[in-house]
């Protein structure tokens, strides 16, 4: 994504991940913030947290009529949840393709979902599937005075190098 005025990488654009609750059972929090650090991307919010119902019917808004969707927000009520916005070049498809398919039978190797789960009700992660998306969800799940802007010395996640 570039902006449209200088046709430069948008450096700003973000994406929210989140550990599902089986995620943070499993102990598996630092290696999958590890893999989003090591790719170069910058954190630039985190939290953990319990989530409300009212929050997950507005974040699986368009899951409402699934046959799995009380399941689904049972899942997500179960235990607590790492929050995190990750920021940099790309970040968003970057993001889907480091998470892998949804159901993890065909989800790639080396994929969080492909080295860690086995079955789509429990997957472990989430990450926003649009720039448009990942906005909304943003602003959902993080107050603005929550997101820090901070410099990354290296600038290793703008692609500006
Ligand atoms: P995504 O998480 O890969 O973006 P979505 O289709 O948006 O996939 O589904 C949201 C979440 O709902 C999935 O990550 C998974 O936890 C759950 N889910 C999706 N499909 C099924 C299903 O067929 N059975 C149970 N849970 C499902």
């Amino acid at each position: 994504h570039r902006s449209k005025s200088t046709g430069l990488p948008d450096v700003r654009e973000r994406t929210l991940v989140a550990i599902k609750p089986d995620g943070v059972q499993r102990r598996l929090v630092g290696q999958i913030i590890q893999r989003f650090e090591q790719r170069g991307f910058k954190l630039v919010g985190l939290k953990m947290l319990q989530a409300s119902q009212d929050v997950l019917s507005e974040h699986y808004c368009n899951l409402r009529t699934k046959p799995f969707y009380n399941s689904l927000v049972r899942y997500m009520t179960s235990g607590p949840l790492v929050v995190m916005v990750w920021e940099g070049h790309n970040v968003v498809q970057t993001s889907r393709t480091m998470v892998g398919h949804t159901n993890p039978a065909q989800a790639q190797a080396g994929t969080v979902r492909g080295d860690f789960s086995i079955h789509v009700s429990r997957n472990v992660i989430h990450a926003s599937d649009s720039v448009e998306g990942a906005q909304k969800e943003i602003q959902l799940w993080f107050q603005a005075k929550d997101l820090l802007d901070w410099n990354c010395w290296d600038q290793i996640s703008t692609g500006e190098l």
